[in-house]
């Protein structure tokens, strides 16, 4: 089936749960859940600012590029990156795979 670019990122996901929640977050190194949240958070360093946001670009080009963009807050060399899709209302495997990326990013 022929799926616009545009309407990729609006195709309907679910919220993780159960079983298949607990997997995808076993999978995930790192990784924590947030409290009052239905999201996912993990720190960064690096040497200095310039690798920092080095990291930073290469996680906007992915994310920008899969429509999944992370909400994070960046001090010098410290990115703090939480995860969950906002459409969802929660923790979805889009989550799960930007959190990959973003692993492969930093490394
Ligand atoms: N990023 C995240 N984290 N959650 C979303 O629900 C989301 C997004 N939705 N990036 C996308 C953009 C949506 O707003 C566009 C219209 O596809």
């Amino acid at each position: 089936m022929y799926v616009p670019e545009r309407e990729v990122g609006e195709v309907k996901v679910d919220r993780l749960t159960g079983d298949a929640r607990d997997y995808a977050l076993a999978g995930l190194a790192g990784w924590h859940e947030v409290d009052g949240r239905d999201a996912i958070a993990k720190e960064f360093h690096f040497s200095d600012f310039g690798e920092a946001f080095a990291f930073m670009t290469r996680v906007a080009l992915a994310a920008e590029h899969m429509d999944h963009h992370p909400e994070w807050f960046n001090v010098y060399n410290r990115v703090h990156v939480i995860l969950s899709t906002h459409d969802a209302g929660g923790l979805t495997e889009r989550d799960v795979a930007l959190a990959r990326i973003i692993d492969d990013a930093a490394a």
